[in-house]
């Protein structure tokens, strides 16, 4: 069977989830749905990122100095209820202080050692905190890293450092011969730029920090939180501990992240995975950033959205559906309330909602709910336009394929005009109607349950189908046109995107 291996970033626990946090795991949700109904093995991963000084800063402001550990994992805690609120369907949630993460570590450490990778060195230069990693003051605005608003501070230590550099030409000779590796497209000359021109060895370990992976042949030295954090995403297939499934699930096939940590996952993660030898996913997908009401989300600003919360306002499928429609897979975009509203009463509502209402109920009024015979209809480029979209993580061209199916449905509701066919008694033009519009439903279903798995789920029931997992998704089925059986029995049950009570 073909396997899928998604990954999401492993995340800082020194605050909530934030809706930012909750896109990319959204994303990651969607194509480990989208590969199931593919038939395809799928395993899910994401996590928190413990080992990082910001987390201890803030077990210390929370007057937790002296129980970090006993901090970590309420937080992780925390996150994990989280994802399962949100109904993220992850396979693996991970930590980073888990003790088969730190043996992966190691084994990891000592390869590259032994690669002759890792050497001795000393380091003064400026460090964010925020971002965990080294900053010029060419990086600087106004004495502040300008994405964390706070001056760096000076680091000068004795350290190991990892020899980046002598993969420099091997990094750029993979991105130049695997388009895919690095996407969207529009992030490849970034990066490219960055390899050749910028790139230098990275410091990997912390001879300050008193939190963190010892370095095996040095424990007084701690391993640099990125240089561990990475190998997250080989632990969890296996690496180190289960031989078999690591096999079987690494290289993984799409590792979503953020522009903020596009480096150090196209130049930092492969060279690190060249250097012990072992194969580079087959994808890292950097999406854009988004404001909140065009402003930067941030505590200070105390406009952080709470992803539940959304989700209590307006459902599961309305939040997961804006996120991908509003701001395109890759670009930057802007969330606001208000938008989500919108698109919940007009997309949702007005076309997809009432589309499925309008259908089932003809279909009950005229034909007691029964399936007609079959009739032709108008997929058109729907589906190849859906799967092209999905396999290059466009998911907004994704959903846009299907809403031009949306569209066209509701345009032939109101050409055809199922009721006058009805009271004119032309039986066979308002059967073939209601065939192609049924029909038409079931086809949205398949696309859309990736996205809006409420919906999906009850439009199967609706049209007789029963639940997702008793149906077969995968793509014979679900592209085929006359899929749907004459004679099955549907209903039209309440609307699917009911009216929202003004708040
Ligand atoms: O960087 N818009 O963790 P982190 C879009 N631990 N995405 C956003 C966002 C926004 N406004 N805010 C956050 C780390 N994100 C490291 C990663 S991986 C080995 C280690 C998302 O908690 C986006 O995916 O700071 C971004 O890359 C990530 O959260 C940063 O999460």
């Amino acid at each position: 069977m073909k396997t899928f291996y998604v990954t999401t970033p492993i995340y800082y626990v020194n605050g909530k989830p934030s809706i930012g946090h909750a896109y990319t795991a959204i994303a990651a949700d969607i194509l480990a749905r989208y590969h199931r109904s593919l038939g395809e093995e799928v395993a899910f991963q994401s996590g928190t990122d413990e080992n990082s000084q910001k987390n201890v800063e803030a077990a210390r402001a929370a007057g937790r100095e002296d129980d970090v550990q006993g901090y970590l994992d309420e937080m992780a805690d925390l996150w994990k209820r989280t994802f399962d609120a949100l109904q993220l369907t992850h396979t693996r949630f991970i930590r980073t202080t888990e003790s088969n993460h730190l043996a992966a570590v190691e084994m990891f450490w000592k390869a590259v050692e032994a690669k002759g990778d890792i050497y001795q060195g000393s380091y003064e230069g400026l460090y964010c905190q925020g971002c965990e990693a080294f900053v010029t003051e060419a990086d600087l605005v106004n004495g502040n890293c300008p994405l964390h608003q706070k001056p760096p501070i000076v680091l000068k230590e004795k350290n190991y450092f990892f020899r980046l550099t002598a993969y420099r030409e091997a990094l750029l000779e993979h991105i130049l011969t695997h388009p895919r590796f690095v996407l969207p497209e529009s992030r490849r000359n970034e990066i490219v730029s960055y390899i050749r021109n910028f790139m230098t060895d990275v410091s990997i370990s912390r001879e300050t920090m008193k939190w963190g992976i010892p370095v095996p042949s040095d424990p007084a030295q701690r391993i640099y939180v990125w240089f561990d954090a990475l190998i997250n995403y080989i632990t969890g297939a296996g690496y180190g501990t289960d031989q078999a499934a690591f096999e079987k699930w690494w290289p993984a096939q799409v590792q979503l992240v953020g522009k903020d940590i596009l480096k150090f996952h196209c130049a930092l993660w492969p060279a690190m995975l060249l250097s012990v030898g072992l194969p580079l996913p087959e994808s890292v997908f950097a999406h854009g950033f988004f404001t909140v009401d065009g402003q930067k989300m941030s505590k200070s600003l105390g406009n952080v959205v709470d992803p539940v919360e959304m989700v209590e306002r307006y459902g599961h499928d309305a939040l997961r559906y804006f996120l991908m429609r509003e701001i395109p897979f890759g670009g930057d975009g802007d969330f606001s309330e208000a938008r989500l509203q919108q698109r919940y009463d007009g997309d949702l509502g007005n076309e997809l909602g009432n589309l499925a209402h309008r259908v089932l109920t003809m279909a009950e009024k005229y034909v007691g709910g029964v399936v007609p015979e079959r009739a032709d209809g108008f997929l058109g480029e729907a589906w190849p336009a859906y799967r092209r979209a999905m396999e290059e993580c466009r998911l907004h061209d994704a959903l846009e394929a299907a809403w031009s199916l949306v569209r066209q449905a509701n345009q032939y509701v109101d050409q055809r005009q199922p009721w006058t066919l009805a009271k004119n008694a032309e039986t066979k033009a308002l059967a073939d109607t209601l065939y192609v519009l049924l029909e038409t439903l079931r086809h949205l279903a398949h696309m859309l349950h990736p996205f809006l798995p409420g919906f999906g789920e009850g439009l199967f029931q609706r049209l007789g189908l029963g639940t997702s997992d008793q149906l077969a998704l995968s793509p014979p089925f679900a592209e085929a046109w006359g899929g749907l059986e004459p004679g099955t029995q549907t209903s039209k049950g309440e609307p699917l995107f009911p009216k929202r009570e003004e708040s």
